[in-house]
C-alpha cells in the first residue's frame, strides 16, 4: 500500500477522500484565529506523502547546464531567513456550491480549502542568483518545482510559476521549512515547500525537491492538464488544455463562516452577528466586505481584521482579512444572508455560478448564500 506511511490526522477533518488524503477542517472553527492552527490548515495531496529523510534530502537547483545540490542545513547557511504570512488557497475552494448549480468533476470542496500560516524560509530569488541564473537570459521564463511525491510510474507532483514572479524582490516567493514557527509538518510538505503568495495553492508545491529554470512551464499533468478553467460551454470533449492558460492568481472571493447553513440562529435587539473570510490573489488588499440579511436587497459593510504587515513592508496584501458584522432579522424570518467582497482593484465577486461554472469547478466564487431561520 503506497498509502501506509501517512501522518497521523485530526479526527474533526471532513475529509473528501481518503488515499490520496484531501480534507478540510470544519467551517465553525476555520476562521477562529488569524493564523490557521497546522493541525487544521487543510490538506490536499494528489499522492501519497512522501517520507523524507533530512541525512540524505538535497535541494536540486537547475540553471542552464549547471546542477546546484543543497541540504537543508547549507540553504540556510547560505541565505537569510524571511517569514512571509500568506493564505493558500486550493482553485476548488467552494466547489461543492459549483457542483450544486451543475454537477462539475473534482473532490467536493466545501468553503474551507483555505488557511493561513506564518512561512519561514529563504527567498527562492536569493537561490536563483547563487545558482548564477541571469534573470535577464530571454530563454528563461519559468521556474519548475517538482516534488518528491510520485506515482507508481515515478511521475512526481510540479508545477512552474512566470521568472518575474520568482525574481521581483517584492514577489516574496520562498522556499520554506517552517510553517507557524515549527518545521513544515508532513502534510504540508516536510522539509521544503514552495509558497508563491497570491498565487493558486497548487504552485506551492510540497516536498520539493527539484528547482530548474526553463523556456516552458512544468511539464507536468497538474501544470498542463489540470488547473486551467474554461468558458460555461465548454466540455470535456471541446476543451483545449494546450491554449488555455493556467491558473496562476487567484480571483477575490469571501465566505460565511458563522452562522451555518440552515442553523437557527438568536436575535438580539433586532440583529444577529455573521463572520467570515475573504482574500484576493495577486497580492491584492480587500476594500470592503458588503453583507445582507435579504438576498442581496440591502447591504451592510462588515468590519475587516487584518494581519499587520509582513517584516519586509511588503506593498502587497498575501493574506486574508477576517470580518464581522451585525445585521438586522426579525423574530421568526427565514433569511438568506450572503457576503460579497471587493479587492483594491475593485474586482468584485460573480452574483451567481451561471456565469463562472466550468466543467472542474475552479474559482468558485459567486457571493456565499447562506439560509437560517431566526428563532421566534
Ligand atoms: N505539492 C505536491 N508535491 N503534491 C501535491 O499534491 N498539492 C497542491 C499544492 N502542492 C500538492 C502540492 C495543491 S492542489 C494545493 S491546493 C496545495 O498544495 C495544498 O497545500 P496544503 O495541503 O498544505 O494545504
Ligand atoms: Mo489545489
Amino acid at each position: 500500500d503506497p498509502f501506509a506511511n501517512e501522518p497521523s490526522r485530526l479526527p474533526v477533518f471532513k475529509i473528501n477522500s481518503k488515499k490520496p488524503f484531501n480534507a478540510e477542517p470544519p467551517l465553525e472553527v476555520l476562521t477562529d484565529s488569524y493564523i490557521t492552527p497546522n493541525e487544521l490548515f487543510y490538506v490536499r495531496n494528489h499522492l501519497p506523502v512522501p517520507k523524507i529523510d533530512l541525512k540524505s534530502y538535497r535541494l536540486e537547483v537547475k540553471v542552464g547546464k549547471r546542477t546546484v545540490k543543497l541540504s537543508l542545513d547549507d540553504l540556510k547557511k547560505r541565505h537569510k531567513p524571511v517569514t512571509i504570512t500568506t493564505t493558500i488557497q486550493c482553485a476548488g475552494n467552494r466547489r461543492a456550491e459549483m457542483s450544486e448549480y451543475k454537477t462539475v468533476k473534482g473532490l467536493s470542496w466545501g468553503p474551507c480549502a483555505i488557511g493561513t500560516a506564518r512561512w519561514t524560509g529563504v527567498r527562492l530569488r536569493d537561490i536563483l542568483l547563487d545558482a548564477g541564473i541571469d534573470a535577464k537570459d530571454p530563454n528563461i521564463k519559468h521556474i519548475q518545482f517538482n516534488g518528491k511525491d510520485d506515482d507508481i510510474t515515478k511521475a512526481c507532483y510540479g508545477g512552474s510559476i512566470p521568472i518575474s514572479k520568482a525574481m521581483a524582490p517584492d514577489g516574496d516567493v520562498i522556499l520554506a521549512y517552517k510553517m507557524n514557527g515549527v518545521d513544515i509538518p508532513r502534510d504540508h510538505g516536510y522539509p521544503l515547500r514552495a509558497i508563491v503568495p497570491g498565487y493558486v495553492g497548487a504552485r506551492n508545491v510540497k516536498w520539493v525537491h527539484q528547482v530548474t529554470a526553463s523556456h516552458e512551464e512544468s511539464h507536468s499533468h497538474w501544470q498542463r492538464n489540470d488547473y486551467k478553467a474554461f468558458s460555461p460551454s465548454t466540455t470535456f470533449e471541446t476543451a483545449d488544455y494546450k491554449t488555455a492558460p493556467s491558473i496562476q492568481e487567484m480571483p477575490v472571493i469571501s465566505a460565511i463562516s458563522s452562522p451555518a447553513v440552515n442553523a437557527t440562529v438568536y436575535e438580539e435587539q433586532g440583529h444577529i452577528e455573521v463572520k467570515g473570510y475573504a482574500w484576493s490573489g495577486g497580492g491584492r488588499d480587500i476594500l470592503r466586505v458588503d453583507v445582507s440579511s435579504d438576498g442581496g436587497k440591502t447591504w451592510q459593510a462588515a468590519n475587516l481584521t487584518k494581519d499587520e504587515p509582513n517584516a519586509d513592508d511588503s506593498a502587497h496584501c498575501w493574506a486574508w482579512t477576517l470580518w464581522n458584522v451585525d445585521v438586522p432579522v426579525k423574530p421568526g424570518q427565514k433569511v438568506e444572508l450572503v457576503c460579497k467582497a471587493v479587492d483594491s482593484a475593485f474586482n468584485c465577486q460573480p452574483e451567481g455560478m451561471g456565469a463562472i461554472w466550468n466543467l472542474r469547478g475552479f474559482l468558485s466564487n459567486a457571493w456565499h448564500r447562506i439560509p437560517v431561520t431566526v428563532a421566534q
